[in-house]
């Protein structure tokens, strides 16, 4: 089993989709282990993405992810980093596939409703970030055994 670092981001909450996307992600058999509805500090979001430091995008997107609340998870599952990533699609909603998050809900490049970790690196040191130890839950579910 793995953990991974899912973003609701502020798009999602504008249009409304945050039911639909997590709903996706449950129904994949994913569990949530965490969950939480905030607005992301600046500093936060700065460490988070601080690989795209350099990047003409960064002031915009820092910009954008302290623009409103967030969903903060993190989901459990089978191989569930890549699992997720295959979910949310390509980054750019206008190259999305069809059937992923980003291709079915979203058109724009900064604008694409999800984050999730892309290695468990990311996914222990994204965890670490957002989550305290105390936040994350180990519980048992009824349908954990198909899940498995
Ligand atoms: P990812 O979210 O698919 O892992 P990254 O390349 O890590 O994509 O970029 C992080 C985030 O930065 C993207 O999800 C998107 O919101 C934003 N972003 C990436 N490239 C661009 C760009 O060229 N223009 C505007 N925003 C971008
Ligand atoms: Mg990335």
């Amino acid at each position: 089993m793995e953990r991974t670092l899912i973003i609701l981001k502020p798009d999602a909450i504008q249009r409304s989709l945050c039911g639909q996307i997590l709903g996706r992600f449950e129904a994949k058999g994913l569990k949530i282990v965490g969950m939480k509805f905030t607005v992301l500090p600046d500093e936060t979001v700065k460490t988070h993405y601080e690989a795209h430091a350099d990047k003409p995008f960064y002031g915009d997107l820092v910009g954008f992810m302290t623009s409103g609340p967030v969903v903060v998870l993190a989901l459990e599952g089978n191989e569930a980093i890549q699992v997720c990533r295959n979910m949310m699609g390509a980054t750019f909603g206008f190259k999305a596939d069809p059937g992923t998050i980003r291709g079915d809900f979203g058109i724009s490049s900064q604008f694409n409703l999800v984050h999730g970790s892309d290695s468990p690196e990311a996914a222990e040191r994204e965890l670490g970030l957002f989550f305290s130890a105390g936040e994350l839950f180990d519980y048992s579910k009824g349908d954990d055994p198909l899940m498995a």
